[in-house]
């Protein structure tokens, strides 16, 4: 039985202000809920969960990492950092990693890799464009995203990493897959995961990314292949984030 894990993906926004009321919202909500629950956030406020959840049910994380352990890499974030922080995640490939800093199938699967090798649980995101799935190509290029990660790791890592499928149509648009359309790209994700490591398949979480909202997320989450959400714009409302933990 996979336990259900919601996380929220803050992206670029955040103050300190209002991260203190925001964290202290969903954890003052949270009340075994039966999900493990973490956010995602900038860089710079890495400390503040520090010292703000430590101690909590809410666990922390970075958006992205840098492939390199340290040196004269400007602007870059090692994973040993993120860990400095006490962060349990990192979000690798989101699809606006992919599109705006041209990060390839190859990039994302070493972030993975160096994740994984700092004691980081990489959340490997995969998921199409409007255009691809519309030229049925849904299921090609997200085996090609986790395919470049299941290469990279060794057989006995595939269960420790997170998935979340994000169809890209889905991001920030407010559409949603239907639970039936998520279903099918979830279940096609655990058999790709099969191939590599058939044991690991059936406890690695998948996330459903794409506008999950507390009114969507009870049918999406009841789908069997489902295992919690990736939660954008929802995630910055502490009752919203905490309807979707309900939710599950
Ligand atoms: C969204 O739902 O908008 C996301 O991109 C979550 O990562």
């Amino acid at each position: 039985m996979r336990r259900k894990l919601v996380i929220g993906n803050w992206k670029m926004n955040g103050n300190r202000a209002a991260n203190t009321a925001l964290l202290s919202g969903i954890v003052a909500g949270l009340n075994d809920f039966g999900a493990d629950s973490a956010v995602c956030v900038p860089s710079p406020y890495l400390a503040q969960c520090q010292a703000e959840l430590e101690g909590t049910e809410l666990a922390w994380g970075g958006q992205d990492l840098s492939v390199h352990a340290s040196g004269a890499y400007t602007g870059e974030v090692a994973a040993a950092m993120l860990r400095d922080f006490g962060a349990t995640y990192v979000l690798c490939g989101h699809s606006e990693r992919r599109a705006y800093h041209q990060e390839s199938n190859a990039l994302v699967a070493q972030k993975a890799v160096v994740a994984l090798a700092a004691g980081l649980t990489p959340v490997v995101c995969v998921g199409e464009s409007l255009a691809q799935r519309e030229a049925g190509q849904t299921e090609d290029v997200i085996c090609a995203q986790l395919q470049a990660v299941l290469d990279a790791l060794q057989v006995e890592q595939v269960a420790s990493i997170v998935l979340a499928y994000e169809p890209v149509w889905a991001i920030g648009t407010g559409k949603t897959a239907t639970p039936q359309i998520a279903q099918d790209a979830h279940r096609f994700l655990r058999n790709c995961l099969a191939n590599k490591n058939a044991a690991a398949a059936a406890t690695v979480q998948i996330l459903y990314g794409g506008s999950m909202k507390p009114e969507n997320a009870k049918e999406l989450m009841a789908q069997p292949d489902i295992d919690g959400g990736l939660i954008g714009g929802a995630a910055l409302k502490a009752t919203d984030f905490l309807g979707i933990i309900q939710a599950v």
